[in-house]
């Protein structure tokens, strides 16, 4: 059938809104009728091309290339019609997507990691997870890639089985969109990879749509002083609204002050979640951090990136650790519905993450009012 989506046809262009086809559902596969898709960084990522994989890597991959490819890694709506086998999801059930798929059944699953599940190898280039074909081609034949293997800038979507969650049909679907990328991949980086505990000082860099979600991860545990930190005097506003304790414009700012707080001691954990997380972010974080204490590398950093400003002597002498999460290091299976009970108890303030929405032409408008620094999440509203 036709349907249409935002698709990127190489880094630098604009995303191209297009009438597509879309083929019905293979085996393990079903058909969700897009309800919201939230405009994350790492999308544009792939229009400033820091999510494009090198070229030693892009020659492994069919074609050789990632695009042309739908964007969109953050998402949720109704499904439509399912595929021979499936009995995870029925017509009528409200889903919510997982950019990491979850098989169940490799080590990581079983091992209660769903986010590195082996199916997760494979988020960028290639057709589905399931048979490695494309389900989705633009209006002169040629195949189209998803994002992550979801492509949420879509009105239709064909997913396998293991990329979708069935969720409750009351809640909002533009809630249950945000807790697919943003939501989980905050929250979890506070309580799942810095492993924040209560009366720790926690500094969040960078507070979009995933630092705003660490702030309320750090509250959520407990910690005692949260310091957020932007250069964007709105983000800086609403990180106190999220529950941060203190805010600054810059890392190097907030050093006196967390110097202040902790008696000398420095922060228990830092977070990095800004847009591009470059390389001499890391010893800046480093030195917000204490004795023993971690700093969780979140945002997407530049694929061609290799060098990090690192004091190595100092994280080796005062036992610091640097850690990289994924998908806030959560299970999607587990996290998506947990996030969702805190939400509908009023513990989570995600309503107040959107600060626009947009229909699916509007999206490049969207992208710049994210680069503008005007949102915390913008999300597209399908009809
Ligand atoms: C990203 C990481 C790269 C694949 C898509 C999701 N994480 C958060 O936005
Ligand atoms: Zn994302």
């Amino acid at each position: 059938m036709k349907t249409r989506a935002a698709v990127l046809h190489a880094p630098g262009e604009p995303w191209s809104v297009e009438e597509i086809d879309i083929d019905p559902p293979g085996p393990g596969e079903v058909l969700v009728k897009t309800a919201y898709a939230g405009l994350c960084h790492s999308d544009e990522h792939l229009v400033t091309g820091d999510l494009v994989p090198p070229p030693e890597l892009l020659e492994l991959l069919p074609g050789g290339t990632i695009f042309p490819i739908i964007g969109g890694h953050e998402g949720a709506g109704v499904v439509v019609e399912v595929g021979e086998g499936v009995t995870k999801v029925a017509p009528g059930d409200h889903v919510s997507c997982a950019f990491v798929p979850a098989c169940g059944m490799c080590p990581s699953c079983a091992k209660g990691e769903q986010n590195l599940c082996d199916l997760g190898a494979g988020t960028f280039g290639g057709g589905m997870i399931t048979d490695g074909t494309y389900r989705t081609h633009t209006s002169s034949g040629a195949d189209l890639g998803t994002m992550a293997k979801l492509g949420t800038f879509a009105e239709h979507m064909v997913l396998a089985d293991s990329s979708v969650i069935k969720v409750e049909p009351d809640l909002p679907l533009e809630i249950v969109c945000l807790v697919s990328c943003g939501v989980a991949t905050g929250y979890g980086s506070a309580v799942n990879r810095a492993e924040v505990r209560a009366g720790d000082t926690v500094v969040v860099v960078g507070c979009g749509g995933i630092g705003s979600n660490a702030i309320m991860g750090a509250a959520a545990a407990g910690a005692a002083n949260i310091i957020a930190v932007d250069p964007v005097q709105f983000k800086q506003e609403k990180a106190m609204e999220f529950g941060a304790t203190h805010a600054f414009g810059s890392m190097e700012e907030a050093i006196p002050a967390v110097m202040e707080m902790t008696w000398g001691r420095m922060a228990n954990s830092t977070i990095l979640t800004p847009g591009v997380l470059y390389g001499d972010l890391v010893q800046q974080a480093m030195n917000l951090t204490g004795k023993g204490g971690t700093v969780v590398a979140t945002a997407v950093a530049p694929m061609s990136q290799t060098d990090v400003k690192l004091d190595l002597a100092m994280m080796t002498l005062q036992q610091k650790e640097l850690r990289g999460t994924i998908f806030g290091s959560a299970s999607p299976n587990g996290a998506i519905p947990e996030l969702l009970m805190l939400y509908r108890q009023g513990r989570l303030k995600l309503d107040e993450l959107i600060t626009r929405q947009y229909s699916l032409d509007e999206i490049n408008d969207g992208y710049r009012d994210m680069n503008d620094g005007k949102n915390i999440r913008g999300v597209i509203a399908f009809d």
